[in-house]
């Protein structure tokens, strides 16, 4: 039973999205079919040392040659919406040039597919997989690269843009940024802050510049969006505010003030003035860079605690992300991340649901008319598939129900606090490829045997099952199976 459940019953909206989320180099597989070109976690992924056991997205969870199935499985959760990611090497082989047909036709399929079995289609233009042609000239890096995404944006548009419901322009640039220039833990696996920091400001350029050429193209009235993984921060010791302020900048700040407000904060520019002068900054950048949006995505899964170092005693480095020695926080080696007490998940993170609801009251009051959605949010435990006498198989998770219940109920909490709360996306939908963790990390609320690409539903599926369909918050106890 959920260890601080409600026993009231807790019911959201009922036009709130109840969606699950998945990302397209995480589950589709097919890594070099129908003219697919290949992207930085194909390379990356391939290169000896980078990823556990040397996992690739190459199968993964099969998707692209299972798509009806996966979408009857949607279908059979009573998901309202359902997120997914567009592979850019799908569209165009090398980021550049005319879009291709086949990859094009598979995301119609999906989005057709979706809308007839009435699941409203969410799509993120940018997962992560930046097709390697144009990492090879500099990747986020290069001014170029958010002129190309651009006019990825703008075809992709063109063929979906009559049906998509909510368009997301790029998921967690903290981790395009950070994590692959900065760490070297993600694709392309460079350790440069310097690269970092231009990564960042031209994510942002391409995400202001992708929504207006989709608004250009799109004929069906969307959604705009994009998607953030915000750090709720917990300050330790002497100086807890200052490492609050200072990686706050970095990680928050960073994007929503050029994204919702047209500049950068000046501490972040004073911060990192020893990293980067940020002459990549343009005139008329952050005019383009800031448009309206109708929803900001949230992806919240733990907390993260700093405090000043002392330069002495061993520094501590736990800031949830897999330690390839690179660092993603430039110019901020005097701030260490603290363990924090508590229960974890099988990815080392805290579960604090009251970071949840904080970080949602915290948005609405320093942005208080834009729509929020949490667009990710979920947990990777141990799982293990059971088979009953009549051959049948399960997984119990209740770990994972336990978590999604205490979320979920978060967030219901900032929706009767008057958190203006649009919607929620599990993740994820199915067991895939957890980017540096390879197939060693299960966010599933569906098991995927990966030897027979067999789906199973955990008991978690069922659990969402009943909320997705009631729209309310199973209570303790309630039969779900
Ligand atoms: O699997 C990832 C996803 O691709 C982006 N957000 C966090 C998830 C869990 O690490």
């Amino acid at each position: 039973m959920p260890t601080d459940a409600n026993t009231q019953q807790l019911t959201f909206p009922a036009d709130f999205l109840l969606g699950s989320a998945t990302a397209a180099y995480q589950i589709e597989g097919a890594a070099d079919e129908d003219g697919r070109g290949p992207s930085i976690w194909d390379t990356y992924s391939h290169t000896p040392g980078r990823t556990w056991n040397g996992d690739t997205g190459d199968v993964a969870a099969d998707h692209y040659h299972r798509l009806d199935e996966d979408l009857d499985l949607m279908a059979s959760l009573g998901l309202k919406a359902y997120r997914f990611s567009i592979a850019w090497p799908r569209i165009q082989p090398t980021g550049r040039g005319p879009a291709n047909p086949k990859g094009l036709d598979f995301y119609s399929r999906l989005v057709d597919g979706l809308l007839q079995r009435d699941i409203a289609p969410v799509a993120t233009l940018y997962h992560w997989d930046l097709p390697q042609a144009l990492e090879d000239e500099g990747g986020w890096t290069n001014r170029e690269t958010a002129y190309a995404f651009a006019d990825y944006a703008r075809a992709v548009g063109e063929a979906l843009g009559d049906r998509v419901a909510i368009w997301t322009t790029l998921n967690e640039p903290w981790c395009s940024a950070y994590l692959g220039y900065g760490a070297g833990a993600h694709a392309p696996g460079r350790s440069d802050g310097a690269a970092a920091l231009t990564a960042v400001h031209h994510l942002n350029l391409a995400h202001g510049l992708a929504v207006q050429q989709l608004r250009a193209v799109t004929t069906n009235d969307p959604r705009y969006s994009v998607t953030l993984n915000f750090h709720v921060l917990r300050g330790e010791g002497e100086g807890a505010d200052e490492a609050v302020r200072r990686i706050d900048a970095l990680a928050n700040r960073a994007f929503t003030e050029p994204l919702l407000r047209g500049h950068y904060p000046q501490d972040l520019l004073e911060d990192t003035a020893a990293v980067t002068d940020w002459a990549f900054v343009q005139d008329g950048d952050l005019a383009q860079i800031q448009q309206p949006l109708d929803l900001l995505g949230v992806n919240y899964y733990a907390t993260t605690a700093v405090r000043l170092w002392d330069g002495v005693t061993p520094r501590q480095n736990n800031d949830g992300h897999k330690d390839m020695g690179g660092s993603p926080w430039p110019g901020s080696t005097h701030v260490e991340f603290v363990a924090q007490e508590g229960p974890h998940t099988a990815m080392g993170w805290n579960i604090d649901p009251d970071g949840l609801e904080e970080l949602l009251l915290d948005l609405h009051t320093r942005f208080p008319d834009q729509p929020l959605v949490i667009t990710e949010n979920g947990a990777a435990f141990e799982d293990h598939v059971s088979t009953g006498p009549d051959g049948g198989h399960a997984v119990h998770d209740p770990e994972r129900i336990d978590y999604l219940h205490r979320h979920f109920a978060a967030a219901h909490r900032a929706l009767t606090a008057g958190v203006d709360l649009r919607g929620y996306f599990v993740w994820s939908l199915m067991d895939n490829f957890e980017w540096g963790y390879g197939y060693s990390k299960r966010f599933g609320i569906v098991h995927v045997d990966y030897e027979t690409q067999r789906r199973t539903l955990k008991d978690s599926a069922l659990w969402y099952r009943e909320l997705a369909t009631t729209g309310s918050i199973p209570l303790p106890g309630t039969k779900v199976a």
